[in-house]
């Protein structure tokens, strides 16, 4: 069942290329694609943009929305009063899944455990009209990209990895739960002109280097802001020879740079995925408007003219890389790593070995890993370590199981995982490593964080693709090269692979639930799990003077240290409850120590969610104070909603990760930028801190810092509010402020 109208999809290109035709008699110059898309998707025809400066609001297409990260939508959509979605809606049920045997028992356990979450999830998609995938369906990136993407269009989702489906040609940006919010009620969704970085690619990929390869070669030349307030675009002749799967792994991780999306042109592996996924209708649409569903031809001749930066990558040059440990960013050839591991006294023997992820579970990926495991297990090799594979989605288990490739990971000792995100995820029972022990492991995921799989921090992770990872598994150690070395004698081998299933995909649609609009929302009142919101009162002026320090994070302050996931995804629809989590990673700037700060009402060390409610119960407001790239990595608004629920005024920091930073503003937190940066160090424990709170457009806002032995510095911060998002802030949440314009 095809989950898109044919004539629907006609209407869209015939209205894409009307667009279009405006757009190019306005601004009479060629256009990148990502131009093309963004402009047609303009909900005002005002063309004369400035890049990293405008705010546009964009009309988008579709949204879509994992079940740990939808809740918190969900709730929030509720009380918008309306009745149901605007714009087509999807919600996948992904990342609760905890991996412990497999996936049948895992599965089980999940829809045990999680029933009432995925009961509200399910009764309330019924009600407001959002399709329904269940768990086990398929990790919401790679369901999407079988069933929804569609090149040219515009599409937000609430998971960092939504640039995904930008693999096929579309816009596909992530986003927080009260932005989703807002399309989802069918107002136009507002992002700050993006600048453009052109990604030139030449040759072909060849031996061992895959698709995985150029992401992680982008992200160690970006470093993961680098990427920061720009789309990434894609083009080249060697962007052509890769397949849609493939992009799609690129696009995905371009989150790890921080870029608001990657874009890849259409061409005919775009049309060949569409096809092989029951879309031919789209394709033959596409098809016709090829041209503007890529550059114009002078982009490609010369690119310095229409984008901010150009990256050339030569893909016959590339090595594969291995990226690690705590950082995707930290990238070296595979050649260099036996080095790297012996000089940083990296664990050199691996601890497990782990494949999947909405990265990497193309049909392509898992083919090519089954290659390697095929021919290892022909000369008698197993893995020595645990080896796990996630498939992506339902669509690609089934296939590997009819071709074949279950059963040769099973024979190399490989166990498969529920179609979910699992241990990428910190979803990972893991019994054989105890917290505190140094290890490493290697995965085909896209992030590695301290702690991010299995809640130690000791646990080295390193990234790279599936087959390289699968040699790893079959060597058992990390100062291992596949391309030189052997193994019990035995030189592993890499071979092509087809990109598509020659047989066809295996169709499996029984994780789909079509809405019917009727029914009520379910949500126990006693439940632990989920809680209805309050909307969060509006700010008074005296709420930003004599303000205390909650926290200084040094180094690192992603959303994993501000909230983890984890154990924690169990309470990610109870505010309450997660709040305890709250700064619970963050490296404490004046102790070292991590989680724990000064309660400057007791003089106590405390864990920060409990000094914050100490803080609140006395009526004490505070503020956080951020590194660089504050709140890098995922969308999940729950880093800006503990905070706000929690008493917090503003996070102060020299730079924020573009979503963290917008989820504070839509919950009316301010996010200040350090006007110097070393200001940061000015920032003392004691001090007592006052806000001017009148913040106007591309003005400075001025913050006093009090120090306790009565000295007194005035730092000068800055902050990206438009007139619009400073609206939010004096009704003190985006949806306040919604609530009041729609009464
Ligand atoms: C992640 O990879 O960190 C997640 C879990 O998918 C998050 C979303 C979440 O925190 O729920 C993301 O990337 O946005
Ligand atoms: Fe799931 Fe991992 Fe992908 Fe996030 S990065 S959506 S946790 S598989």
């Amino acid at each position: 069942m095809p989950f898109l109208n044919p004539d629907q999809i006609q209407e869209f290109y015939l209205d894409y290329i009307k667009k279009l035709q405006v757009v190019k008699e306005k601004l009479h110059r060629p256009l990148t694609y990502a131009e093309k898309i963004l402009f047609t998707h303009f909900a005002k025809a005002e063309f004369t943009v400035q890049r990293s400066k405008s705010s546009i609001p964009l009309q988008v297409d579709r949204v879509a929305m994992q079940d740990a990260t939808a809740q918190m939508a969900i709730l929030q959509f509720m009380l918008t009063g309306k009745r149901s979605v605007a714009v087509p809606t999807t919600v996948h049920c992904d990342h609760l899944i905890t991996a412990k045997v497999g996936a049948t028992k895992d599965l089980e356990e999940a829809n045990i455990q999680n029933k009432e979450v995925y009961q509200f999830l399910k009764s309330s998609a019924n009600k407001y009209g959002l399709g329904f995938w269940k768990p086990g369906s398929g990790i919401i990136h790679q369901v999407i990209l079988e069933n929804y993407a569609v090149p040219g269009q515009l599409m937000i989702g609430t998971d960092s990895h939504t640039p995904n489906a930008g693999g096929l040609g579309m816009v596909a940006i992530g986003a927080g739960g009260a932005e989703a919010m807002d399309a989802m009620a069918g107002l136009s969704w507002t992002v700050t002109m993006p600048k453009l970085i052109g990604i030139q690619l030449k040759g072909t990929l060849n031996g061992w280097t895959s698709p995985k390869d150029v992401i992680l070669k982008v992200a160690e030349i970006l470093t993961v802001k680098g990427g920061t307030g720009c789309i990434i675009e894609y083009f080249g002749e060697g962007a052509r020879t890769i397949s849609a799967t493939g992009k799609a792994t690129i696009t995905n991780m371009g989150a790890e740079v921080g870029a608001t999306t990657s874009l890849f042109p259409y061409d005919q592996h775009t049309a060949a995925y569409l096809q092989a996924t029951q879309r031919d209708f789209v394709a033959k649409a596409a098809d016709s408007v090829k041209e503007e569903l890529q550059a114009d031809p002078e982009v490609e001749q010369n690119p310095l003219r229409f984008f901010d930066d150009v990256i050339i990558i030569d893909l016959d040059q590339l090595e594969p890389q291995i990226v690690g440990p705590h950082t995707p960013d930290l990238s070296r050839s595979l050649s260099a790593l036996k080095d790297d591991v012996h000089k940083n006294h990296w664990p050199v023997q691996l601890s497990a070995a782990l494949i999947g992820s909405c990265t990497n579970s193309s049909y392509e990926d898992m083919s090519r890993a089954a290659a390697v495991a095929r021919k290892a297990a022909a000369q008698g090799l197993k893995a020595k370590v645990p080896f796990m594979v996630t498939p992506g989605s339902q669509q690609i288990f089934a296939t590997m199981k009819r071709d074949g490739l279950l059963d040769v990971f099973e024979k190399i000792g490989g166990v498969v995982l529920a179609n979910a995100c699992g241990p990428c995820i910190g979803q990972w029972n893991r019994q054989d490593v105890p917290k505190g022990v140094r290890n490493s492991i290697i995965t085909s995921y896209n992030r590695n964080f301290k702690k991010r799989n299995d809640n130690n921090a000791e646990t080295h992770a390193f990234i790279s693709s599936p087959e390289i990872v699968t040699a790893f598994a079959l060597a058992g150690r990390l100062d291992f090269n596949p391309i030189l070395d052997t193994i019990d004698g035995v030189k592993l081998e890499i071979s092509a692979v087809d990109q598509l299933p020659s047989q066809g995909f295996v169709f499996d649609l029984s994780g789909y639930e079509e809405p019917t609009g009727r029914g009520e929302v379910i949500v126990d009142q006693h439940s632990e799990r989920l809680a209805l919101l309050q909307p969060f009162a509006p700010w008074k002026e005296k709420d930003f003077s004599e303000l205390w320090l909650l926290v200084k994070a040094k180094g690192k302050c992603t959303t994993d240290h501000i909230s983890p996931a984890g154990k924690w995804l169990e309470y990610r629809g109870h505010l309450d409850r997660i709040s305890d989590n709250m700064f619970s990673g963050a490296v404490n700037a004046f102790s070292d120590q991590i989680g724990e700060g000064k309660n400057l009402l007791t003089g106590t060390e405390e864990g920060f969610s409990s000094i914050a409610r100490a803080y609140q119960k006395n009526d004490k407001g505070w503020i956080a104070v951020g590194d660089v790239n504050y709140g890098e990595g995922s969308s999940r608004e729950h880093a800006a909603m503990e905070p706000r629920y929690l008493g917090c005024r503003a996070v102060l920091a020299k730079s924020f990760a573009r979503i963290a930073e917008t989820n504070l503003k839509k919950q009316g937190i301010l996010p200040l930028w350090f006007n110097v940066e070393s200001d940061y160090d000015k920032i003392l424990e004691a001090d007592i801190i006052d806000i001017d709170s009148d913040a106007k457009v591309n003005e400075l806002v001025y913050v006093t810092l009090t120090h306790a032995d009565g000295a007194v510095e005035v730092i000068q911060t800055k902050h990206t509010f438009s007139a619009e998002q400073l609206e939010w802030f004096k009704y003190g949440s985006a949806l306040n402020w919604l609530r009041e314009r729609s009464s």
